[in-house]
């Protein structure tokens, strides 16, 4: 028997199927089929399935998976992925002599609203789901049951919209509809390979508290992704409601940030006992507002449902500040909220897009908290397919780039038709730090492409000058000297940043293109890194002094490589000084908060790095900590000290991009480095500073588990370190003695006095 061809012939002989109905509304698709044989004669049974919109399959009534909202959301326009559950459990546990399929079909990204700045982007007004199921018996034969004309179809009752919300009339479903054939380009088709998206945990909630209006808050004290599940019992018809927000203001729900999502779930009560699980739709949230409810509230009938796509934590870090616990807490709380099919800005507002830019401050913070490397890979196939068709083989700004649809009121524009630093360079960075982390050679030669592309759009707008200063910039978006209504005019010059960042690229490019034995791309990407690098020394360095002179320009100038001695050292002398002079407050943007901490610990600044991380008045990453975050927020200031949210058009609570410092933290503070890509060597290189005396790291590599354990007492420096079987690792330790060659377990002391 071929095994391989069975898939894609099981998928052919299904249909996509639709029926016409509104927007938000939820469509079930059933078949009842005879089982050719008893069920105790089959030896393998997978359903195939995918949808435009998202799908939920169940036999006999229970689901096929634990997972929710597939297929996910990729560029559904060159790849949509179908799923494969293995159901033959399923069917040998259940009875009769007759199978009941049934898929739920909602709009998801596919149709539902997507956007922002009032613009609703979407891919098609015809949602359709396709699904088959191919069973083996233990005599060779094969039945398929696929989705065809002879499907039925029904209103299920069910509305459901990602940002606004879903309604479930628990009453059962409204009314018969038509379901009809349909098809879309097979083309698209291809197995899934990024993670599915799972019911990762549940929260109970912590309190439950009125309002000054009299509203009844229930707390989950976390600000995660997913939904509610709640048990309730009243009358028949009854609505209980159930409005969603990441914080309270005025000890109100604090519902402004999230823009035009409504986050509102309405039950609709059958009378009996009802359990309730809204998912075909997410949110962001830490408290809900619960109205309706019949009786006096019992926080037993709540539960947090946690919802991520599926991967495996890896890296753990702890130290003797327990604000730098939180803010690592903060960023891996901020991960899996954003890790939600696509890495996300934010989970919760009007938005939920995978911007480029957002990703690529934040990838290596990503790679080592979670193993990153199916999910991102997934991602960044969506990435190069939409680049290679957009016009100019312009990485775009969102990806999937539904943003091209998008039909924006009031003249909002983006910079659609110019490659962007930091956004585009996402086509490199990404890539990058997954070759750091993971040192998958086959990965990168999948992703090379696209670095190809991001460079060739870049080049057009380097000027004769060699500086990319042509085209439309972002820049150090988010610096927090800007004004809230125009987070783009960062003190740092966007052709400085550009320039830098193109130098960043090409040179991993070039590195890349050598691993792979692209010899003749390789001489291209070293000449272009090279006459940028001149260019940028020409043009922007005067003696040290980088061109707009403030933190990010350094940063980046020092961490990417631009400069030279004496330069390198004045830069990050300067550097140093900045930093003191805004009294150790944040300075720095999306472009340079990721590399800032890094310029100061590798010019000799440790203190000073120190000092900027450990700074608790606002703007500083551990001010949000002591507003209580749980999670990393999109602006420094997203909450005031006087407890008003930021007025600013975006004011996300779940924003991972600032939380990029937890990279450093990993690697200088814990000591836990890559020497070779994968860790096939290690570098264990902690560098101690004031205010923290002890850090416990450990890493899951592909080559096993790195540890690294240090402790400060009285000036005295003890490390006890431990690298897996057939790995070597270089110790570096801070009194600036010696490399040490090491393997397994580690222990050394040394005199800091
Ligand atoms: C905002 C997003 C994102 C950023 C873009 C430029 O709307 O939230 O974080 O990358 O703008």
């Amino acid at each position: 028997m071929t095994t391989a061809p069975v898939d894609d012939i099981a998928l052919a002989a299904a249909a996509f199927l639709t029926a016409d109905t509104p927007r938000n509304a939820v469509v079930r698709f059933r078949t009842v089929s005879a089982l050719d044989q008893p069920r105790d004669r089959i030896t393998r049974a997978t359903l195939h399935a995918t949808a435009h919109g998202v799908y939920e399959a169940s036999l006999d009534g229970e689901p096929v998976t634990e997972s929710v909202l597939n297929p996910g959301w990729t560029s559904y326009e060159w790849r949509l992925a179908y799923q494969t559950f293995d159901v033959r459990g399923q069917l040998a546990a259940g009875s009769g002599s007759e199978l009941r399929l049934e898929l739920l079909l909602a709009d998801g990204w596919y149709r539902g609203d997507l956007g922002f700045a009032r613009a609703n982007a979407n891919y098609g007004d015809e949602i359709s789901v396709a699904a088959a199921l191919t069973i083996e018996y233990a005599d060779g034969s094969q039945q398929t049951i696929a989705t065809g004309p002879e499907w039925t179809a029904e209103d299920s009752g069910i509305r459901s919209s990602l940002y606004n919300g879903q309604t479930i009339d628990a009453r059962g479903a409204a009314g018969p509809l038509e379901a009809r054939v349909t098809d879309i380009d097979r083309r698209t088709l291809f197995p899934q390979s990024a993670p599915l998206v799972m019911r990762q945990e549940t929260l109970k909630p912590m309190s439950v508290q009125l309002s000054p209006s009299g509203s009844v808050l229930v707390d989950f004290g976390q600000n995660l992704v997913g939904w509610v599940r709640c048990t309730v019992q009243g009358e028949s018809g009854h609505e209980v409601t159930l409005r969603h927000a990441e914080v309270l203001e005025d000890g109100e729900l604090g519902t402004r940030p999230l823009r035009g999502a409504a986050a509102t779930d309405v039950f609709v009560l059958s009378g009996g006992l009802d359990t309730f699980e809204p998912t075909l739709t997410f949110h962001g949230f830490r408290y809900v507002e619960v109205s309706g409810w019949p009786g006096d509230i019992d926080l037993d009938s709540f539960e947090a449902v946690v919802v991520h796509s599926e991967m495996k934590r890896i890296g753990t870090f702890e130290c003797s500040e327990p604000l730098v616990n939180q803010l690592i807490h903060n960023s891996v709380w901020g991960q899996k909220g954003n890790f939600l099919s696509v890495p996300t800005d934010c989970p919760q507002r009007d938005e939920r897009l995978g911007w480029t830019g957002d990703i690529a401050a934040y990838a290596a913070s990503a790679a080592f908290q979670f193993d990153s490397a199916d999910f991102l890979d997934g991602w960044l196939r969506d990435l190069f397919v939409e680049t290679e068709h957009a016009d100019g083989g312009i990485v775009p700004l969102t990806v999937p780039d539904v943003l091209k649809y998008a039909n924006f009121p009031d003249g909002f524009s983006l910079p659609w038709h110019r490659a962007t630093a930091v956004w585009g360079d996402a086509a490199v960075w990404v890539p990058q730090a997954l070759w750091h982390a993971y040192g998958d050679r086959e990965r990168l030669a999948a992703h090379y492409p696209a670095m190809v592309l991001h460079l060739g759009s870049a080049e057009r707008d380097v000027s004769a000058s060699g500086l990319w200063d042509l085209g439309n910039q972002l820049g150090d978006w988010l610096d927090p000297d800007a004004p809230p209504e125009d987070p783009a005019a960062a003190k740092a010059d966007p052709s400085v940043v550009a320039t830098a960042c193109l130098y960043r690229s090409a040179s991993f490019a070039a590195e890349a293109a050598t691993i792979l034995g692209a010899d003749e791309d390789a001489a291209r990407w070293r000449r272009l890194a090279e006459t940028t690098r001149a260019a940028f020394n020409q043009h922007y360095v005067d003696g040290g002094i980088v061109l707009s002179d403030c933190a990010t320009v350094y940063a980046l100038a020092i961490v990417f490589g631009l400069l030279d001695d004496p330069d390198l050292a004045r830069a990050g002398d300067r550097l140093a000084e900045l930093v003191r002079a805004a009294d150790y407050r944040v300075t720095t943007g999306f472009a340079g908060t990721p590399f800032v901490t890094w310029a100061l610990s590798e010019t000799g600044h440790v203190d000073d790095a120190y000092a900027l991380l450990l700074e608790r008045e606002c703007p500083s990453w551990l001010y949000p900590i002591t507003m209580g975050a749980t999670t990393i927020w999109e602006r420094w200031d997203s909450m005031l000290p006087d407890g008003t949210v930021n007025a600013g058009e975006m004011t996300s609570f779940n924003h991972y991009a600032l939380g990029a410092v937890a990279d450093w933290v990993y690697q200088v503070v814990g000591g836990v480095r890559p020497a070779e890509p994968g860790y096939s060597r290690v570098r264990i290189q902690p560098v101690p500073g004031p205010g923290i005396t002890w850090a416990r790291t450990r890493l899951e590599t592909p080559r096993g588990v790195v540890s690294c354990e240090w402790e400060l007492v009285d000036g005295e420096f003890t490390i006890h370190s431990s690298l897996p079987d057939g790995v070597e690792g270089d110790l570096v330790l801070p009194d600036g003695s010696a490399v040490r060659t090491i393997d397994g377990e580690t222990r050394w002391r040394c005199d800091l006095r």
